[in-house]
């Protein structure tokens, strides 16, 4: 069982939990002597995406260059974690037929926009109440629930533990 490359592509709204969930799992699949990788904005929109924003058009350019990378991380035979909001469905499925059948598992970060706002980390959605952020998903911009997603976690109610062991799990990892 030594070829274990994929993409874990983590979606779900800001501050739903989308990277702290990756990152809990990456470690714990590092200490399991996995190859494991993690995208997200940290290293992705502050460098090779530096030059997208957050327009409709420019979220598609983000992903579909994120797809491309994340597919490279796994010929290489990485387990590749992507944490993007990623908010549509159609730029998702780009994604998933880009890959091989069983190596794209999109795993949706259910969390409700009331507990992501309460959350409010670094104070977005309180700029994107009163409109110094435009295009915010969840406000002002629409975020695409998955119809079809391998799995999904509900971080109102796990526990990032709790979480990371599910997904080990169901996965078999
Ligand atoms: C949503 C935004 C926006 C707008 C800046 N809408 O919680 P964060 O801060 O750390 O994560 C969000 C991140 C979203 O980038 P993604 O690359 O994941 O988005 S997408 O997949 O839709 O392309 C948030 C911050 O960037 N951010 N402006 N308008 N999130």
């Amino acid at each position: 069982n030594g070829y274990t490359g994929k993409i874990l592509w983590f979606t779900g709204l800001s501050a739903s939990g989308k990277s702290t969930i990756a990152n809990a799992l990456s470690h714990e699949l590092f200490r399991r002597k996995k190859q494991v990788y993690v995208l997200d904005g940290d290293n992705i929109r502050h460098g090779l995406n530096k030059d997208l924003g957050f327009g409709d058009e420019e979220r598609k350019e983000n992903i579909r260059r994120i797809g491309e990378v994340a597919k490279l991380f796994v010929d290489s035979g990485q387990i590749v974690l992507t944490a993007f909001i990623s908010p549509f469905r159609e730029d998702r499925q780009i994604v998933r037929d880009l890959m091989p059948k069983g190596e794209f598992v999109e795993v949706y970060v259910k969390c409700s926009i009331e507990t992501c706002e309460s959350r409010d980390p670094k104070g977005l959605y309180k700029k994107a109440r009163n409109h110094e952020i435009p295009f915010f998903t969840g406000i002002s911009s629409p975020y695409e629930e998955p119809l079809q997603a391998e799995l999904i976690v509900d971080s109102e109610r796990g526990s990032v533990k709790e979480i990371v062991a599910y997904i080990i799990e169901k996965l078999a990892l």
